[in-house]
């Protein structure tokens, strides 16, 4: 099996180590640049989509979120989809985790204060501990469960949402969409860990804000039109909510103009919630895996289309 690696990969990290895992694991492996034809090959391993795609018998997606990529159009041709989920629970769950307690610690204001030498002591009530806090989970798959177990383990109370009313272990209650005013209303922390959907675009604006606690904290690993971006700018700015940690953006790169950019109380990550220096080998696991599959007459798992 010949697979071809896209070069939209590099928007995340280097193509070569995908190319290089997929070699040492029995597939021939060749890096192609965007708007390259991918006729000949296998199976394409991309970030992004691209019109040329589509001359491939099977496109995978090395993120769990296919937001971006036209499922309808696949779903109608003869190329499989197939994405990553099931890979970001630790990486997601550590990176919320060093949010929540760098606001809590006041970590990312001290640091702001060694790079100008300053010995600048924060008012007594601006420190808190995460123990014995709500935080709110929204979404409960991959990503919230990873959140959950981390929070459960920092002692926090767990609530969360998601449509259907399964229960979750750690997380103490659960909401459904609908009752998300009420999910939020009495938590320190709100994390985002839903997929972009219809339904979920925008699903935290004005009036979520105004739910929220003044002193909480909106932590967004999911998406970025998951959140009103000028509805966050208005809650930051009026006091509504108290920070954001937001890893997700509606702009992505953010533009360097964005008054997000200047906040004290927000710490903004270039959507590196979900990466460390094993990701090709997670990703690329799941593509030797569904060659595998291919190669014995089975179906393949993760389809999107
Ligand atoms: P999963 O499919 O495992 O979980 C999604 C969860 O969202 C499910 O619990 C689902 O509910 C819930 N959900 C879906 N729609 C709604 C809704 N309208 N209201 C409330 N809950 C809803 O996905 P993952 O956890 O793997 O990933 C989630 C998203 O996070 C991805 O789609 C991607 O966009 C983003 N992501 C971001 C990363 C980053 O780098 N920052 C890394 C990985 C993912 P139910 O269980 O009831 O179906
Ligand atoms: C890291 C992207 C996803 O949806 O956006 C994330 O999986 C992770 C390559």
């Amino acid at each position: 099996m010949h697979a071809a690696v896209h070069d939209s990969i590099a928007f995340s990290f280097d193509p070569q180590q995908v190319a290089d895992y997929l070699e040492a694991n029995g597939l021939e492996s060749t890096i192609v640049e965007s708007g390259s034809s991918v006729a000949e090959y296998d199976v394409v391993v991309t970030f992004g989509h691209e019109e040329t795609l589509f001359e491939a018998p099977w496109v995978h997606c090395i993120r769990a979120g296919i937001d971006e990529f036209p499922t309808d159009r696949y779903a109608e041709t003869d190329t499989k989809l197939t994405h990553s989920p099931g890979i970001h629970a630790t990486t997601i769950g550590e990176t919320v985790a060093g949010m929540m307690l760098s606001f809590a610690r006041r970590l990312h204001r001290y640091r702001d204060n060694q790079h100008e030498n300053a010995w600048r002591v924060e008012s007594y009530d601006a420190a808190f501990t995460l123990a014995d806090e709500t935080v709110c989970v929204v979404g409960l798959g991959t990503l919230g469960e990873g959140v959950a177990l981390r929070a459960n383990a920092l002692g926090m109370d767990v609530v969360g949402v998601r449509r259907r009313p399964k229960p979750v272990s750690g997380v103490d209650s659960v909401f459904l969409p609908d009752d998300l005013s009420d999910a939020i209303a009495d938590a320190r922390f709100v994390v985002l860990c839903v997929p972009l959907t219809e339904d979920t675009e925008a699903m935290i604006g004005a009036n979520e804000f105004q739910a929220m606690r003044d002193d909480a904290y909106l932590i967004n690993v999911a998406r970025g039109p998951v959140v009103d971006e000028n509805a966050l700018l208005d809650a930051l700015e009026s006091g509504d909510i108290a920070g954001a940690g937001l890893d997700a953006h509606t702009e992505e790169p953010l533009p360097a103009d964005s008054p997000l950019w200047d906040k004290e109380e927000v710490i903004l990550t270039p959507h590196v919630g979900a990466l460390t220096d094993s990701y090709h080998e997670d990703v690329g696991a799941l593509v030797v895996a569904n060659a595998e599959r291919i190669q014995r007459g089975e179906s393949m798992f993760d389809r999107v289309a």
